[in-house]
């Protein structure tokens, strides 16, 4: 990876920049015609960076620049944007293993911390789609898949330690991203902090509760600790329904600048904590009942696709693939009985995915409610009593998630419990 350029250097691209530098480039191939026929729009709507959609007579581009500061928070919050360089390395390293499942790459600047990529013109925001209670059939169960695919891949499972230790300090140096996990998922939401919002006064009491509960704490402050120390993979570290662009018979995902070497429950519990945080968004959003609660049913269906082709898909490339990982080699275990151990040791390496996955995703609930950053499904509930009724129950699911982790064994024990914090 180049050395990026000092960040005095940075300048955020405009319009007119943005045609000049694009010329120069053999993308510009994919729009056809000269730089003036372009039209460019920036339409990034999320927290960090600037996203310009370039249409010309033949096609279109995407073009994502890190901005040096976070975009909601303005420069008073700087932020490398160097983290432009994960995102492209984290495309690098799983593009081999996920196929169509990320948007096609077409450069990366160092310079200006700009990706040039696939336009997904077809394709929506997963969130959005789930706003206005679309159906993706595909979506949850391709997600799973390709979390699967992209953490198995790059793990001690398949990896010699060479080859994963090089990966690993790669993506060590994306620490300022990793700094704002740290504070914002698994720190601030637990204690008064400047950041913090949640709506007020209706859930004053709630939040008090939360920050008062020391078996809830403990639980998130030790999926913090795991969060931190289990390399187990390279996770994406941010996919939330926001990085999930889907049409009906695709799945694409996107934004990985978050990416390190984390535990891949983190990946699927950022996933499925969207799909909760939706459900219980609905009550606001859909005021027909019988729409919502069919909505519902399909959304529960969804999480069990998605874990279902998530360990699915592990399991199959664990057992399928002639392992060189260091991790459980291989040639220990050749001969029948214990070949049968190490299927065994599979099954429970899984469930404790699972687990994680569940505490994940609960962290991810909080950090929606109660901290710095919310999550628009919830947001758009312009009822502040509606809207935290909504919050309400999901707090109560997470709470219970962290705190009586073992109640929950299989996908099916969530999912009757996620109708049941509603009361
Ligand atoms: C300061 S960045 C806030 C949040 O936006 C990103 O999408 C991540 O979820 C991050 O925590
Ligand atoms: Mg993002």
């Amino acid at each position: 990876m180049s050395e990026p350029a000092a960040r005095d250097e940075y300048r955020p691209l405009d319009a007119a920049r943005l045609r000049a530098w694009l010329a120069g480039l053999p993308a510009r191939e994919a729009l056809g015609g000269d730089p003036g026929d372009w039209r460019v729009r920036e339409i990034g709507d999320g927290n960090l960076n600037l996203v310009f959609i370039v249409e010309g007579p033949a096609g279109a581009l995407c073009v994502k620049q890190a901005l040096p500061y976070v975009r909601v928070a303005g420069p008073s919050w700087p932020m490398t944007p160097s983290r432009a360089a994960f995102e492209w390395a984290y495309f690098e390293t799983v593009a081999p293993y996920v196929g169509a499942a990320i948007p096609r790459m077409h450069h990366f600047d160092p310079q200006s911390y700009c990706i040039v990529m696939e336009c997904l013109a077809e394709h929506v925001i997963l969130r959005r789609g789930l706003m206005q209670a679309r159906r993706f059939e595909r979506a949850a169960g391709d997600v799973g898949t390709y979390v699967a695919r992209a953490c198995f891949h790059t793990s001690d499972l398949a990896l010699p330690v060479e080859r994963k230790m090089q990966s690993v300090a790669r993506f060590a140096g994306n620490h300022d991203l990793v700094r704002i996990t740290v504070d914002l998922v698994f720190t601030d939401p637990y204690r008064e902090a400047a950041r913090n919002r949640h709506t007020s006064p209706q859930l004053d009491d709630a939040v008090q509760a939360l920050r008062a509960d020391d078996a809830v704490k403990i639980a998130a402050a030790r999926l913090g600790a795991k969060f931190l120390t289990e390399a187990q993979a390279l996770i994406h570290g941010d996919l939330h329904s926001g990085s999930v662009m889907v049409s009906v018979d695709e799945t694409r995902i996107i934004d990985p600048e978050f990416a390190f070497y984390g535990p891949i429950g983190f990946d699927l519990g950022a996933f499925l904590a969207n799909l909760l945080l939706n459900w219980y968004a609905l009550d606001g959003l859909v005021p027909d009942l019988e729409a919502r609660a069919a909505q519902r049913l399909w959304l529960t269906e969804q999480m069990r696709s998605f874990w279902n082709s998530f360990s699915d898909c592990f399991l199959g490339l664990w057992r399928g693939t002639v392992a060189v990982g260091d991790a459980f080699p291989a040639s220990t275990f050749a001969d029948p009985g214990a070949a049968a151990a190490l299927d065994a040791q599979r099954r429970a390496y899984v469930e404790a995915l699972f687990a994680d996955m569940l505490g994940f995703a609960a962290c991810k609930m909080i950090r929606r409610i109660v901290g710095f950053a919310h999550v628009a499904d919830l947001e758009s509930i312009a009822d502040p009593q509606r809207r935290a009724a909504c919050e309400r129950a999901a707090l109560a699911l997470a709470r219970r998630l962290l705190a009586c982790p073992r109640e929950f064994r299989r996908i099916d024990d969530l999912i009757d419990a996620v109708a049941q914090a509603r009361a």
